[in-house]
């Protein structure tokens, strides 16, 4: 027996390695026992390195270790420590999904978004049954890839178009092409498909480019596709690209076209990648040339009144919930073409307008703002420097001014073309751009709105509008014109520089809301319903105790309650037993206020921008609200895990409000464990706002819902292979939905799915099985839900209703159950973690 086994030689070789292996686990779990985390994980690192055999044995002890620890240099902030720790640990560990995903969450909740999202799709890749890391990657992979994808992969009408232009440009003799933003990789494919010899295709999205080059591989294209992981803009000859070529396809436009900067990579295109163009008015043979697809593009506009748009960038009312708004603050939106306001707001927002909710009426006629030659790169050149256009659009309907509403009609080629037009079987949105500084102006027909436009640091911008009327018309002629009768566009010019904002900006403070944040202040029910049931809770709670704080006694709550604060109430009076209502809602909100007008309470909300506070402050003073009211919780505290705490050593919080649901229609994640603490940290007669929230949903068919969720076959791609890939990254919630104007069949009443009762609720895993009438045949492909949330017994707001700042969301089935009317259904409910999943299944 000449030969040992290696096991052996190992074992028999080194009993000092024994006794050390034995010492160092013996120590880890010693120190792990004592909770010294630290220590404990760098004996198991020293362990696993000297026995890597025993990584089975002592997973779960290790990762248990190693989440104590992190956690505990999280709380220390010692971020780059979590992070060594965790290399160290995939080091030892490269398949543990668990690991993966733990890391994920410390990157997601410092707000590394995108890195967060590859770590947890990795762990569903390790594991796809791994609940915790499947909804933390359903949470981000809207990141990874965007929604339009899918809808952009599905329309066929938009693939057929790029398809014909393409093979049209090949065979006439454009035989090497690059693909700038390829995406899946489709234009390419359509390209090589043609017959180009030379296909080259860019793409900056690291998960994209990874995307593209699974597809082609999968179309056989592997050798005949060179895909790069990189912006075009960095691209050179001969490093990336072997020589010029002849062709660069591209569909990097947005809603507002040039958003994704096809302005700047053509132009580096045309400079460094393409071959020199065709001299205009030359004909013949097209070889030595270079060309783009897309050829030119037209850009339309048309002015709307659309209360949906407005609601969201204007604050509207000047009475909130017994709260004036408009004396001490000036609101405005992120978006903004002000850019003297703030140089980071972006220029227009989106918005399907076909589904707009309450629709839209068109104030003036389409007209067309813009037109770019993309093959031709002086005119490129010139666009971003070029002086606005200035445009005079008669007035042809009367209403309220809200939005310039832009898109545009993308000329592929001499024979092809698609609109992103609101009238259009599209599924492109239009760009918004909302108008702020004529607030609620309404103009009418005779009226000359005056608008300029241009293309601004990669952005089509509409700025400085004028609104003429016949009026003023005669007044300038008179004035300006003097004797000669002013052809409209020097009218125009005259006007233009009138002054129309007619607020003084300078004396008023200045805040920026989120579009939902304005919406919710204008949101008067929201408003009004917390008014209701704050005044019901403080008048109870008040009765409860006879009015033992303060001065003032609140004993009948239609007058006294609505009282103006007038009682002094220095920080001092928080040693009696005054009302404190804590507001731990998500950004801007005004219940603090709310609350504090209706009695005598101290009011804390957790508020945390400056200007953000100084305008609540603000707003304060103007409703006659005393300072020492309303504090500011943040500046009480070190860090955020301590916001729900005590009022003072002693005291109990009367209420506190909770942002139960987000605005995207989802719950808020960590909603239960805050509900939990809160419900801590009440007085005995306190109360949490909201009590309770039930999830209320329908069984419909929606082909529209399907075609954002997933890539449906091959046929749309026109044969090629992409859906599996790209499906990879599907959800099975959908988000922002506006459910009124989704098209859809409803197939079955709203039912309630479960409920949720904060002032109890004391899990996060829930489930709950409903039976539901089908009272249509059909095939389910979704079930929407929304929520009605219970402030108190009587007092609820729903998140589907036509005020709500809320919008809504839906689980789409991965397949659809086929129905008739009559039919009973089984609907599972889960609710993990604030996420919702459902299965159906015939009763
Ligand atoms: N959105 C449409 C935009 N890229 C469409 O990384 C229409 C939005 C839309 N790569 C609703 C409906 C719709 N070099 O993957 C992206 C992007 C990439 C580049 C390399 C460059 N210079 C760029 C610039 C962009 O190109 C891909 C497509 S961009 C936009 C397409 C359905 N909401």
């Amino acid at each position: 027996m000449s030969a040992r086994r290696p096991g052996r030689r190992a074992r028999g070789g080194s009993r000092g390695r024994v006794r050390l292996v034995y010492r160092s686990l013996q120590s880890a779990q010693d120190y792990l026992e004592r909770e010294d985390f630290g220590t404990a994980f760098a004996h198991y690192l020293l362990l696993l390195n000297l026995a890597p055999e025993l990584k089975d044995i002592i997973r779960e002890s290790f990762q248990h270790t190693l989440f104590k620890w992190a956690e505990e240099l999280d709380s220390l902030s010692r971020i780059q420590d979590i992070f060594d720790c965790y290399e160290q640990a995939l080091e030892l560990y490269p398949n543990n999904e668990v690991i993966w995903n733990s890391m994920g969450e410390h990157l997601f909740s410092m707000g590394f978004r995108d890195e967060a999202a590859g770590y947890f799709h990795k762990a569903v890749k390790l594991n796809p049954d791994c609940a915790d890391a499947r909804e933390n990657f359903y949470r981000v992979a809207n990141w990874l890839v965007e929604r339009w994808h899918f809808l952009m992969l599905n329309d066929k009408k938009r693939n057929v178009a790029y398809q014909r232009a393409i093979r049209k440009a090949v065979q006439s003799g454009c035989t090497s092409v690059l693909d700038i933003g390829t995406g899946t990789g489709i234009l390419s494919m359509f390209a090589r498909e043609a017959g180009a010899s030379h296909v080259y295709a860019c793409e900056l999205s690291k998960t994209m480019y990874e995307l593209a080059c699974e597809v082609v591989a999968s179309n056989q294209m592997a050798g005949e596709i060179k895909i790069l992981h990189m912006k075009s803009l960095d691209m050179e000859v001969p490093k990336d690209l072997s020589s010029r070529v002849s062709l660069v396809v591209t569909e990097t436009v947005d809603a507002g076209l040039f958003g994704e900067g096809i302005v700047e990579s053509l132009i580096h295109a045309w400079q460094h990648l393409l071959l020199p163009p065709r001299p205009a008015g030359q004909e013949g043979p097209t070889e030595g040339f270079g060309r783009v697809i897309p050829l030119h593009a037209v850009v339309f506009g048309m002015v709307v009144e659309c209360q949906e748009i407005r609601r969201h960038h204007r604050v509207c009312f000047n009475e909130v919930g017994g709260l004036r708004l408009n004396e001490a603050v000036m609101w405005y939106s992120p978006v903004s073409n002000e850019s003297c306001i703030d140089d980071a707001a972006e220029p227009y927002t989106t918005e399907r307008l076909r589904q707009v909710p309450g629709g839209y009426t068109p104030l003036t006629d389409h007209f067309q703002a813009m037109t770019i030659d993309f093959n031709n790169p002086q005119e490129l050149e010139e666009l971003t420097t070029r002086n606005p256009c200035r445009l005079c659009l008669p007035v042809v309907k009367e209403g309220v001014l809200d939005a310039i509403v832009a898109w545009f009609v993308l000329q592929l080629d001499e024979d092809t073309s698609l609109s992103t037009g609101p009238d259009e079987e599209t599924c492109w949105e239009q760009a918004v751009y909302p108008v702020q500084g004529v607030l609620g102006q309404t103009v009418k027909p005779g009226n000359t709105l005056v608008v300029d436009v241009s293309c601004k640091n990669s952005y089509l911008v509409f700025h400085s509008i004028a609104v003429l009327s016949h009026e003023h018309n005669m007044e300038i002629e008179v004035n300006t014109m003097s004797n000669h009768l002013a052809s409209e566009a020097e009218l125009c010019d005259a006007l233009a520089n009138l002054q129309t904002t007619s607020e003084p900006r300078t004396t008023l403070l200045h805040c920026m809301l989120e579009s939902s944040e304005i919406a919710r202040l204008n949101n008067t029910q929201y408003n009004d319903h917390f008014k209701s049931a704050l005044s019901s809770i403080l008048f109870s709670l008040t009765s409860v105790d006879g009015g033992i704080y303060c001065s003032q006694t609140i004993d009948d709550r239609s007058s006294n309650m609505n009282c103006e604060n007038t009682n002094c109430q220095s920080s001092s009076d928080l040693t009696s037993d005054v009302l404190c209502v804590l507001d731990v809602s998500e950004g801007f909100s005004i219940l603090p206020l709310i609350a504090a007008k209706l009695g005598p309470v101290k009011v804390f909300s957790s508020l945390e921008k400056v200007q953000q506070q100084a305008a609540l402050n603000a707003l304060a003073e103007s409703n006659e609200i005393s300072k020492d009211v309303l504090e500011f919780w943040h500046n009480y505290l070190e860090d955020d895990s301590t916001l729900l705490q005590r009022p003072q050593a002693g005291k109990l919080w009367s209420v506190i409000i909770l942002d139960a649901i987000e605005m995207c229609g989802l719950i808020r994640q960590g909603l239960v464990e805050k509900a939990a603490l809160a419900r801590c940290l009440l007085r005995p007669e306190g109360r949490l706002l909201p009590q309770c929230i039930k999830i209320y949903g329908m069984l419909i068919e929606s082909e529209t819902l399907q075609q954002e969720s997933a890539v449906q076959g091959k046929e749309a791609t026109l044969g090629f292979n992409i859906a599996p890939f790209i499906n990879q990254f599907k959800v099975p919630v959908h988000v922002f939905l506006h459910l009124s104007t989704l098209p859809h069949v409803q197939l079955s009443e709203p039912v309630e799915l479960l409920k949720l009762d904060l002032m109890s609720v004391v899990t996060d895993d829930l489930c709950n099985e409903i039976r539901v009438q089908v009272y249509s045949s059909g095939r389910i492909t979704a079930v929407p839900f929304w929520y009605e949330i219970y402030l108190d017994t009587e007092i609820s707001l729903n998140t589907w209703s036509d005020t709500s700042h809320w919008k809504q969301a839906a689980f789409v089935l991965d397949n659809p159950v086929q129905v008739n009317a009559g039919d009973e259904l089984v609907l599972q409910i889960h609710y993990h973690k604030s996420n919702i999943s459902m299965i159906v299944n015939h009763g």
